[in-house]
Protein backbone atom coordinates (compact mmCIF):
# COMPACT_ATOMS: atom_id res chain seq x y z
CA UNK A 1 0.00 0.00 0.00
CA UNK A 2 2.63 2.43 0.58
CA UNK A 3 4.26 3.99 -2.94
CA UNK A 4 7.54 6.43 -1.49
CA UNK A 5 8.46 8.61 -4.20
CA UNK A 6 12.12 7.24 -5.60
CA UNK A 7 13.13 10.58 -4.71
CA UNK A 8 12.53 10.33 -1.16
CA UNK A 9 13.05 6.93 -0.75
CA UNK A 10 16.60 7.52 -2.13
CA UNK A 11 17.38 10.41 0.64
CA UNK A 12 16.43 8.18 2.86
CA UNK A 13 18.24 5.59 2.31
CA UNK A 14 21.33 7.89 2.61
CA UNK A 15 20.37 8.94 5.60
CA UNK A 16 20.00 12.51 4.50
CA UNK A 17 16.83 15.11 5.67
CA UNK A 18 13.02 14.43 4.85
CA UNK A 19 9.80 16.43 6.33
CA UNK A 20 6.74 15.14 5.28
CA UNK A 21 3.69 18.09 4.71
CA UNK A 22 -0.08 16.80 5.16
CA UNK A 23 -2.53 17.68 2.56
CA UNK A 24 -5.49 18.75 4.45
CA UNK A 25 -4.09 21.40 4.70
CA UNK A 26 -4.05 21.90 0.36
CA UNK A 27 -7.76 20.52 -0.07
CA UNK A 28 -9.68 21.80 2.89
CA UNK A 29 -7.54 24.45 4.42
CA UNK A 30 -7.09 27.06 1.86
CA UNK A 31 -8.71 28.12 -1.14
CA UNK A 32 -7.50 27.05 -4.53
CA UNK A 33 -5.52 28.66 -6.12
CA UNK A 34 -3.27 29.64 -3.06
CA UNK A 35 -3.36 26.19 -1.55
CA UNK A 36 -1.56 24.52 -4.75
CA UNK A 37 1.06 27.95 -4.89
CA UNK A 38 1.41 27.84 -1.02
CA UNK A 39 2.29 23.94 -1.57
CA UNK A 40 4.84 24.33 -4.02
CA UNK A 41 6.19 27.23 -2.12
CA UNK A 42 6.49 25.10 0.86
CA UNK A 43 8.12 22.47 -0.90
CA UNK A 44 10.85 24.75 -2.09
CA UNK A 45 11.55 26.41 1.22
CA UNK A 46 12.36 22.43 2.71
CA UNK A 47 14.58 22.40 -0.26
CA UNK A 48 16.39 25.16 0.34
CA UNK A 49 16.96 24.42 3.52
CA UNK A 50 18.88 21.48 2.31
CA UNK A 51 15.40 18.70 2.93
CA UNK A 52 13.84 16.84 0.58
CA UNK A 53 9.76 17.45 1.01
CA UNK A 54 7.22 14.29 1.11
CA UNK A 55 4.00 15.62 0.91
CA UNK A 56 1.63 12.79 1.85
CA UNK A 57 -1.90 11.86 0.60
CA UNK A 58 -3.67 8.79 -0.79
CA UNK A 59 -4.34 8.18 -4.11
CA UNK A 60 -6.36 5.75 -5.46
CA UNK A 61 -6.23 3.81 -2.22
CA UNK A 62 -2.26 4.02 -2.35
CA UNK A 63 -0.46 5.84 0.55
CA UNK A 64 1.68 8.28 -1.32
CA UNK A 65 4.29 10.17 0.32
CA UNK A 66 5.82 12.39 -1.90
CA UNK A 67 3.76 13.98 -5.00
CA UNK A 68 4.22 15.36 -8.33
CA UNK A 69 3.07 18.53 -9.21
CA UNK A 70 0.33 17.48 -10.77
CA UNK A 71 -1.01 15.30 -8.03
CA UNK A 72 -0.70 18.30 -5.94
CA UNK A 73 -2.45 20.23 -8.19
CA UNK A 74 -5.16 18.02 -8.58
CA UNK A 75 -5.73 17.75 -4.99
CA UNK A 76 -5.69 21.55 -4.84
CA UNK A 77 -9.05 21.66 -7.33
CA UNK A 78 -10.52 18.92 -5.25
CA UNK A 79 -10.61 20.94 -2.61
CA UNK A 80 -13.81 19.46 -0.36
CA UNK A 81 -14.36 17.24 -2.40
CA UNK A 82 -11.64 15.23 -1.46
CA UNK A 83 -11.89 13.17 1.53
CA UNK A 84 -10.35 14.37 4.76
CA UNK A 85 -8.54 11.41 5.97
CA UNK A 86 -7.81 11.22 9.87
CA UNK A 87 -6.83 7.94 11.40
CA UNK A 88 -10.64 6.43 11.11
CA UNK A 89 -10.87 6.99 7.32
CA UNK A 90 -7.89 5.23 6.14
CA UNK A 91 -9.29 1.90 6.05
CA UNK A 92 -11.97 2.82 3.68
CA UNK A 93 -9.93 5.09 1.47
CA UNK A 94 -7.56 2.44 0.53
CA UNK A 95 -9.96 -0.39 0.62
CA UNK A 96 -12.15 1.40 -1.78
CA UNK A 97 -9.59 2.78 -3.70
CA UNK A 98 -10.01 6.27 -3.22
CA UNK A 99 -8.31 9.75 -3.11
CA UNK A 100 -8.16 11.43 0.33
CA UNK A 101 -6.44 14.28 2.24
CA UNK A 102 -4.53 13.50 5.06
CA UNK A 103 -4.94 15.26 8.54
CA UNK A 104 -1.87 15.88 11.06
CA UNK A 105 -3.20 12.25 12.44
CA UNK A 106 -2.90 10.50 8.79
CA UNK A 107 0.07 12.11 7.94
CA UNK A 108 1.66 11.16 11.06
CA UNK A 109 0.96 7.60 10.29
CA UNK A 110 2.39 7.34 6.96
CA UNK A 111 5.09 9.33 7.72
CA UNK A 112 5.69 6.68 10.48
CA UNK A 113 5.14 3.82 7.90
CA UNK A 114 8.19 5.57 6.13
CA UNK A 115 10.64 5.83 8.71
CA UNK A 116 10.29 10.14 8.26
CA UNK A 117 10.61 11.30 11.53
CA UNK A 118 9.81 15.22 11.59
CA UNK A 119 6.86 17.04 9.91
CA UNK A 120 6.05 20.32 9.05
CA UNK A 121 2.58 21.81 8.93
CA UNK A 122 0.63 25.24 10.12
CA UNK A 123 -1.63 24.01 13.06
CA UNK A 124 -2.83 21.08 14.42
CA UNK A 125 -5.92 19.67 15.40
CA UNK A 126 -6.47 19.69 19.15
CA UNK A 127 -9.83 20.25 21.83
CA UNK A 128 -12.72 22.44 20.91
CA UNK A 129 -14.16 25.13 22.59
CA UNK A 130 -17.75 23.61 23.75
CA UNK A 131 -15.82 20.15 24.16
CA UNK A 132 -18.20 19.90 27.36
CA UNK A 133 -20.97 19.79 25.07
CA UNK A 134 -19.50 18.28 22.07
CA UNK A 135 -16.78 15.69 23.14
CA UNK A 136 -15.12 17.45 20.00
CA UNK A 137 -11.24 16.56 20.70
CA UNK A 138 -9.40 15.99 17.58
CA UNK A 139 -7.47 12.63 16.60
CA UNK A 140 -4.48 14.11 16.25
CA UNK A 141 -4.18 14.50 20.05
CA UNK A 142 -4.27 10.43 20.25
CA UNK A 143 -2.00 10.69 17.09
CA UNK A 144 0.61 12.84 18.86
CA UNK A 145 0.33 10.39 21.89
CA UNK A 146 0.81 7.17 19.85
CA UNK A 147 3.35 7.79 16.92
CA UNK A 148 6.89 8.48 16.68
CA UNK A 149 6.69 11.48 14.96
CA UNK A 150 8.12 15.22 15.25
CA UNK A 151 5.70 17.99 14.48
CA UNK A 152 6.40 21.24 13.68
CA UNK A 153 3.93 23.69 13.62
CA UNK A 154 2.90 27.41 14.63
CA UNK A 155 1.18 26.70 18.04
CA UNK A 156 -2.56 25.94 18.88
CA UNK A 157 -5.35 28.37 16.82
CA UNK A 158 -7.82 30.02 18.87
CA UNK A 159 -10.61 28.10 17.65
CA UNK A 160 -9.13 25.43 19.57
CA UNK A 161 -9.32 25.98 24.07
CA UNK A 162 -5.89 25.91 24.22
CA UNK A 163 -5.74 25.59 27.90
CA UNK A 164 -7.32 22.01 27.56
CA UNK A 165 -5.62 20.87 24.41
CA UNK A 166 -2.02 20.95 26.39
CA UNK A 167 -3.69 19.24 29.64
CA UNK A 168 -4.63 16.86 26.89
CA UNK A 169 -0.93 16.67 25.35
CA UNK A 170 0.39 16.41 29.16
CA UNK A 171 -1.73 13.79 30.14
CA UNK A 172 -0.80 11.43 27.04
CA UNK A 173 3.03 12.51 27.10
CA UNK A 174 3.79 14.81 24.44
CA UNK A 175 5.83 17.33 25.14
CA UNK A 176 5.57 20.73 23.89
CA UNK A 177 8.58 22.33 23.12
CA UNK A 178 8.53 26.47 22.58
CA UNK A 179 11.16 27.05 19.83
CA UNK A 180 13.09 30.39 20.83
CA UNK A 181 9.76 31.10 22.77
CA UNK A 182 8.56 31.24 26.66
CA UNK A 183 4.80 30.77 25.69
CA UNK A 184 2.96 28.65 22.80
CA UNK A 185 2.59 30.65 20.08
CA UNK A 186 -1.36 30.56 18.70
CA UNK A 187 -1.07 30.65 14.90
CA UNK A 188 -1.95 34.09 14.03
CA UNK A 189 -0.21 36.02 16.54
CA UNK A 190 2.99 34.31 18.73
CA UNK A 191 1.81 34.44 21.93
CA UNK A 192 -0.95 32.60 23.20
CA UNK A 193 -0.47 33.19 27.00
CA UNK A 194 -0.28 29.60 27.96
CA UNK A 195 3.37 28.69 29.12
CA UNK A 196 5.52 25.55 26.74
CA UNK A 197 6.54 22.90 28.89
CA UNK A 198 10.60 23.53 27.38
CA UNK A 199 12.02 26.99 25.69
CA UNK A 200 14.50 25.38 23.13
CA UNK A 201 16.82 27.95 20.84
CA UNK A 202 18.64 25.44 18.78
CA UNK A 203 17.30 23.04 16.48
CA UNK A 204 20.17 21.12 17.38
CA UNK A 205 18.57 20.30 21.29
CA UNK A 206 15.13 19.93 19.94
CA UNK A 207 17.05 17.08 17.44
CA UNK A 208 18.72 15.64 20.88
CA UNK A 209 15.49 15.58 22.78
CA UNK A 210 13.45 13.60 19.51
CA UNK A 211 16.15 11.16 19.57
CA UNK A 212 16.59 10.59 23.37
CA UNK A 213 12.50 10.18 23.81
CA UNK A 214 12.93 7.10 20.90
CA UNK A 215 15.97 5.65 22.34
CA UNK A 216 13.98 5.10 25.56
CA UNK A 217 10.93 3.48 23.95
CA UNK A 218 8.97 6.62 24.83
CA UNK A 219 6.82 6.53 21.99
CA UNK A 220 4.68 9.42 20.33
CA UNK A 221 5.64 12.80 19.13
CA UNK A 222 6.64 16.30 20.05
CA UNK A 223 5.15 19.14 19.26
CA UNK A 224 7.40 21.82 18.09
CA UNK A 225 5.09 25.43 17.97
CA UNK A 226 7.03 28.23 16.42
CA UNK A 227 6.01 31.60 16.60
CA UNK A 228 5.61 33.29 13.23
CA UNK A 229 7.76 36.32 12.21
CA UNK A 230 6.80 39.56 13.86
CA UNK A 231 5.92 41.63 10.36
CA UNK A 232 2.83 38.98 9.38
CA UNK A 233 1.82 38.66 13.31
CA UNK A 234 -1.84 39.53 13.73
CA UNK A 235 -3.05 41.49 16.61
CA UNK A 236 -4.74 38.69 18.91
CA UNK A 237 -7.71 40.95 19.90
CA UNK A 238 -8.55 41.08 15.97
CA UNK A 239 -8.04 38.02 15.18
CA UNK A 240 -9.61 36.38 18.76
CA UNK A 241 -13.03 38.55 17.84
CA UNK A 242 -12.95 37.20 14.36
CA UNK A 243 -12.62 33.56 15.84
CA UNK A 244 -15.56 33.84 18.37
CA UNK A 245 -17.79 35.32 15.19
CA UNK A 246 -17.13 32.82 13.52
CA UNK A 247 -17.63 29.94 15.90
CA UNK A 248 -20.91 31.49 16.90
CA UNK A 249 -21.95 31.17 13.19
CA UNK A 250 -20.79 27.43 12.84
CA UNK A 251 -22.93 26.39 16.09
CA UNK A 252 -25.86 28.47 14.02
CA UNK A 253 -25.54 26.50 11.34
CA UNK A 254 -25.36 23.41 13.22
CA UNK A 255 -22.12 21.90 11.90
CA UNK A 256 -20.69 19.64 14.10
CA UNK A 257 -17.73 16.72 13.42
CA UNK A 258 -14.76 16.78 10.54
CA UNK A 259 -16.42 19.60 9.07
CA UNK A 260 -15.50 21.83 12.26
CA UNK A 261 -12.32 22.76 10.87
CA UNK A 262 -12.55 23.10 7.76
CA UNK A 263 -15.39 25.78 8.39
CA UNK A 264 -14.00 28.05 10.14
CA UNK A 265 -10.61 27.98 8.72
CA UNK A 266 -12.54 29.36 5.37
CA UNK A 267 -14.83 31.89 7.78
CA UNK A 268 -11.71 33.36 9.29
CA UNK A 269 -10.30 33.92 5.62
CA UNK A 270 -13.31 35.41 4.65
CA UNK A 271 -14.10 37.57 7.48
CA UNK A 272 -10.64 39.03 7.44
CA UNK A 273 -10.64 40.21 3.59
CA UNK A 274 -7.90 36.95 3.26
CA UNK A 275 -5.70 38.71 5.43
CA UNK A 276 -5.55 35.43 7.53
CA UNK A 277 -4.40 33.82 5.06
CA UNK A 278 -1.38 35.71 3.81
CA UNK A 279 -0.94 34.82 7.53
CA UNK A 280 -1.09 31.10 7.10
CA UNK A 281 1.16 31.14 4.26
CA UNK A 282 3.84 32.80 5.62
CA UNK A 283 3.65 30.79 8.80
CA UNK A 284 3.53 27.66 7.14
CA UNK A 285 7.12 28.18 5.03
CA UNK A 286 8.65 29.93 8.68
CA UNK A 287 7.38 26.26 10.14
CA UNK A 288 9.07 24.68 7.23
CA UNK A 289 12.14 26.16 7.52
CA UNK A 290 12.39 25.22 11.22
CA UNK A 291 11.28 21.71 10.55
CA UNK A 292 14.69 21.19 7.76
CA UNK A 293 16.86 22.27 10.32
CA UNK A 294 15.52 19.67 12.83
CA UNK A 295 15.55 17.09 10.68
CA UNK A 296 19.03 17.68 9.50
CA UNK A 297 19.87 17.30 13.16
CA UNK A 298 18.37 14.32 13.11
CA UNK A 299 20.68 12.76 10.42
CA UNK A 300 23.87 13.49 12.60
N1 LIG B 1 -5.57 23.70 11.44
C1 LIG B 1 -5.18 24.58 10.49
N2 LIG B 1 -5.21 24.22 9.20
C2 LIG B 1 -5.60 22.96 8.81
C3 LIG B 1 -5.99 22.03 9.82
C4 LIG B 1 -5.96 22.44 11.10
O1 LIG B 1 -4.83 25.68 10.81
O2 LIG B 1 -5.62 22.68 7.61
C5 LIG B 1 -6.36 20.65 9.41
C6 LIG B 1 -5.18 19.70 9.66
O3 LIG B 1 -5.14 18.74 8.62
C7 LIG B 1 -5.57 19.02 10.96
C8 LIG B 1 -7.06 18.93 10.80
O4 LIG B 1 -4.96 17.76 11.15
O5 LIG B 1 -7.44 20.15 10.21
C9 LIG B 1 -7.77 18.71 12.11
O6 LIG B 1 -9.10 18.37 11.86
P1 LIG B 1 -10.00 17.76 13.01
O7 LIG B 1 -10.11 18.84 14.03
O8 LIG B 1 -11.28 17.41 12.36
O9 LIG B 1 -9.25 16.55 13.52
MN1 LIG C 1 -13.30 16.84 15.57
Amino acid sequence: MLDIATEVSAALDANKPVVALESTIISHGMPYPRNVETAMAVEAALRDGGAIPATIAVLDGKLKVGLSPDEIQSLGQLGLDAIKCSRRDLPFVVARRMNGATTVAATMIIAAMASIRVFATGGIGGVHRGVEETMDVSADLEELANTNVAVVCAGVKSILDIGRTLEYLETKGVPVIGYQTDNLPAFYSRDSGFPVDYRVDTAEEIAAAIKAKWAMKLNGGLLIGVPLPEEHAMPKEEIDSVIVDAIAEMQQQGISGKETTPYLLGSIVERTGGKSLDTNIQLILNNARVAAEIAAKMTL
